[in-house]
């Protein structure tokens, strides 16, 4: 098992889901090691990493300074999970408990994590991975994944700024590596229909500093 010697040591690799947790530690400000997982060599699936996810994905984090009485440290798993972790941590990027804002926060997170994820990812595999060519499959999640882009667009015009409302919170961090993903590598086939709000919102997310270099945290061309 890999292990520097920061508080955090990041297990993660430069993907969509990757990059949500490459952007948030940067935006915390927290000091981290990161180590890189190559699931084309199957890392993902050995004995030390599965006891860190049973799930056998990245994005995994292990913090050894939690914010708990007991002090021993906390392995985490599932992106959308280790953004709640982080934010509750540094009280940063998600309203406290019992206030509205947290919980349009929370809703536009699980968003991503049960939709923009999972449609983004099969049209992906569809389109680009498969082995064979399966065009109801491909139409089928592309155009899942056109109806989530149509539905953050609405809301990005509701907001004005951000996704959750006014402020930029952890439920951006996760569905933007996905939406500048998705958008740049699929742009013929998204061209039938204006994303402007999305478009402005990219813009503004992408100029962050914290996320060009959050976006970059165990990229194999680092
Ligand atoms: N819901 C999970 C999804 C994680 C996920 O799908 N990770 C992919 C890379 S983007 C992975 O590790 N794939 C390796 C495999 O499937 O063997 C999360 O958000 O953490």
């Amino acid at each position: 098992m890999a292990t520097g010697t920061k508080p955090i040591q990041l297990y993660s690799l430069a993907t969509p889901n990757g990059q949500k947790i490459g952007i948030a530690l940067e935006e915390f400000g927290l000091e981290y090691d990161a180590h890189l997982i190559d699931i084309s060599k199957d890392v993902q699936f050995e004995d030390w990493f599965k006891k860190i996810n049973p799930n056998s994905k990245i994005p995994a984090l292990v913090d050894r300074e939690p914010n708990g009485d007991d002090k021993q440290p906390i392995s985490i798993f599932e992106s959308g999970a280790i953004l709640i972790y982080l934010a509750d941590k540094t009280n940063k990027f998600l309203a406290p408990v019992g206030t509205r804002q947290r919980y349009e926060t929370i809703e536009w997170l699980m968003w991503q994590m049960g939709g923009v994820g999972p449609m983004f990812g099969q049209a992906n595999h569809f389109h680009k991975a498969a082995k064979e060519q399966i065009e109801y499959a491909k139409k089928r999640y592309l155009d899942e994944s056109k109806r989530l882009l149509k539905v953050l667009d609405t809301q990005l015009g509701k907001t004005g700024s951000y996704v959750s409302g006014s402020d930029y919170t952890i439920a951006d961090m996760a569905i933007f590596p996905w939406v500048a993903f998705f958008t740049k590598n699929y742009k013929d086939q998204l061209n039938d229909e204006s994303y402007s709000n999305i478009d402005k919102w990219l813009n503004i997310i992408g100029e962050r500093p914290q996320v060009k270099k959050g976006l970059k945290v165990c990229s194999k061309d680092a």
